[in-house]
């Protein structure tokens, strides 16, 4: 009688994996990527990145035993298989949804999530904060972080190796080197990965296996081959790679196929077993099994809903986004001034820098996941009379809040930070919502923070910002426009002055970015139940339009602030403290922002909605400060 063919669906959890032959694993590698790709092609997600790891990911959890044993995944966006396996396939159609499963790793979702993540080069130290609790309690789990190529140019990848190595902890490295971060990967370490890559140590082995052949064979061989062990413990520095690795205190091994399950658990079994810290050096394909993502990985890292048998995306724009038109009003800006330079953190595309990286190669500076030396890097340029503009997400913006104070604004440097994906971004959920950077940005001196409500005035704000010869920086949303007529030249704005949109003589709705957009709406939904609300566009988080937000206030006694952004420390928190300190504090005030708490995945509008940012929670907070007479 012939087995039954093994399904995914039997997997209710790793230990289901032990004991399968070859081929079912193999089996369930095709199924899990057609499960992917399905999934995946309606949620939208991390396609390129999850087929890659398919067989890393089984091969690990055939190994360990998790939960007791820990996977630390690096941001964590190649963790699909490892949820398929570990009890989660019922919800996987909910990836990425609105009370649905995290596109991400998170503690609270599953015991065999020991670390959540999103933002990259976390997991070295994680696993080292693992492995040094295990040690203090003497227990005897094993611990393996799992990081790319990409996650690995981050600083904080390099803190974490310098530590694990000195420490010299029991825990093993996965490095996943795929050659692409999103974009292809960069950098003096990824070119050094290269050499391990052109299959160098295959090569020195297998040379060497035969001359051990050779030297056996002969009188007195055994001896010439200790001799020759002892020589090239000598010499292996000069020619054997990983030593980088070996020299930082780590045992290395590879580079392997990442897509052969039997020497993945092979490579993964003595990993596991060997003392101290070890680097398995695994070689994947971005993409793999889906030939539009083999082909065009870069697209298919992070894809919205897509047709399978295409590959093309489902989504239409009907307006050109945020990002595009900063990349072409910068490309305008650069065609007049030849300072202006241009650096992402590995963002080429996502903030819209990619064409002016084709125009300008030499001006555009891709510094890898490494938003730290992005600032400091960026202040050096602007020390040296460049003018450096960061093109960042405003999530990944965070890690660089030291150099933005000690470096740029410190110095005054004139760095332009161009915060893409400010406010709330959707389906990434909690990690990559852009809702500190006005709280972050707001309280440092010499700092200009604007927020444009359209398109339009994106290009007015790149502008003014160099021209200013001081630290600034200017906040949009992720996605399209609000489709205005971008046409015309761009203009400088006064500093510290805001936009009246529209004049009321009810209550005044403070508004920052395109909430000011909202806002309008709101106006005429009030208008109709004889509400006379004036509608004021901030522009300028700081300077704030004291004059104009006093005298609106003097005049109505009625605020409400609006800002896709945390309450604490933000736009309706300046304003608070400008009316205290001009004994205004009896002004009725409504803020509306994100409230103490981290905001979960799920699509804008829903979002949005929970926390009154749309038309209808505006006109209600109007509602209520006209009410509380
Ligand atoms: C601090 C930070 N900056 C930027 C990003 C955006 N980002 C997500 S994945 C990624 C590339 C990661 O490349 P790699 O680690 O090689 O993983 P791969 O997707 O190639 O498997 C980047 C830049 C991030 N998550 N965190």
């Amino acid at each position: 009688m012939t087995a039954m063919p093994i399904k995914l669906e039997q997997i209710k959890s790793p230990a289901d994996l032990k004991g399968l032959r070859p081929s079912e694993l193999q089996a369930l590698a095709r199924q899990i990527r057609e499960k992917i790709i399905q999934t995946v092609s309606k949620t939208g997600g991390h396609l390129a990145s999850n087929l890659g790891v398919v067989e890393l990911t089984l091969a690990l959890h055939t190994v360990l035993e998790t939960p007791q044993d820990k996977i630390i995944w690096d941001v964590s966006h190649q963790c699909y298989t490892h949820k398929l396996l570990t009890g989660r396939q019922d919800e996987f159609n909910t990836l990425r949804q609105y009370e649905g499963l995290a596109g991400f790793t998170k503690r609270n979702e599953s015991e065999h999530d020991p670390f959540g993540a999103g933002h990259g080069s976390t997991s070295i130290s994680a696993a080292l904060g693992f492995a040094k609790a295990r040690d203090l309690r003497g227990t005897d789990e094993k611990i393996v972080a799992v990081i790319g190529d990409g996650a690995l140019t981050g600083g904080l990848a390099f803190e974490g190796l310098n530590a694990a190595g000195h420490l010299g902890a029991d825990m093993t490295i996965v490095l996943n080197d795929n050659e692409m971060s999103i974009a292809k990967n960069v950098g003096a370490l990824s070119s050094h990965l290269a050499m391990l890559r052109a299959n160098v140590t295959p090569t020195i082995r297998r040379a060497r296996e035969d001359l051990t052949r050779m030297l056996e064979r002969l009188p007195m061989g055994q001896s010439m081959v200790m001799a020759m062990d002892r020589f090239s413990d000598g010499v292996k520095g000069m020619v054997i790679p990983g030593m980088l690795f070996e020299h930082l205190g780590f045992t290395y091994l590879g580079p392997i196929d990442g897509h052969d399950i039997l020497d993945l658990i092979d490579i993964l079994e003595q990993a596991v077993r060997l003392p101290g810290p070890v680097v398995v050096h695994a070689l994947t394909t971005k993409g793999k099994g889906y030939r539009p993502a083999e082909e065009d990985p870069r697209s298919f890292h992070s894809a919205s809903p897509f047709d399978i048998s295409t590959g093309r995306s489902e989504r239409v724009r009907e307006r050109p986004t945020y990002s595009a038109v900063f990349g072409d009003a910068l490309c305008r800006a650069a065609e007049e001034d030849d300072s202006i330079v241009a650096i992402t953190a590995a963002m080429l595309d996502g903030t819209g820098v990619e064409c002016f990286n084709r125009r300008f190669p030499s001006r555009t500076i891709d510094v890898g996941l490494a938003e730290e030396h992005a600032v400091t890097f960026a202040a050096g340029l602007a020390a040296a009379e460049m003018k450096p503009v960061v093109a960042v997400y405003s999530t990944f913006l965070q890690r660089s809040y030291d150099q933005i104070i000690h470096d740029v604004c410190l110095q005054n440097l004139p760095v332009v930070f161009a915060l893409d994906r400010a406010g709330v971004v959707g389906d990434d959920g909690p990690t990559h919502h852009g809702v500190f950077d006005i709280a972050y940005m707001r309280h440092v001196p010499n700092m200009t923070v604007m927020a444009p409500r359209d398109e339009a005035e994106l290009q007015d704000m790149l502008f003014t910002a160099l021209s200013l010869g001081t630290p600034a920086s200017l906040r949009y949303p992720r996605g399209e426009g609000e489709g205005v007529e971008l046409d015309r030249e761009p203009e400088a704005l006064e500093v510290g002055k805001a936009e009246v949109m529209r004049e009321g003589e009810d209550l005044a709705i403070l508004a920052v970015g395109t909430m000011a957009h909202r806002a309008m709406e709101a106006a005429e939904e009030l208008a109709t139940e004889d509400i006379d609300a004036a509608v004021v566009n901030a522009r300028f988080i700081k300077p704030l339009d004291e004059d104009l937000i006093v005298q609106m206030a003097r005049r109505t006694g009625r605020l409400v602030t609006v800002e896709e952004g945390v309450l604490a420390g933000g736009f309706g928190a300046a304003v608070l403290e400008l009316l205290a300190d001009n004994g205004l504090d009896g002004t009725k005030v409504e803020r509306l922002g994100i409230s103490d708490e981290f905001v979960e995945a799920g699509a804008p509008e829903i979002l949005l909605g929970k926390y009154g940012l749309n038309p209808a929670g505006i006109a209600a907070a109007a509602r209520r400060v006209m009410s509380s007479d």
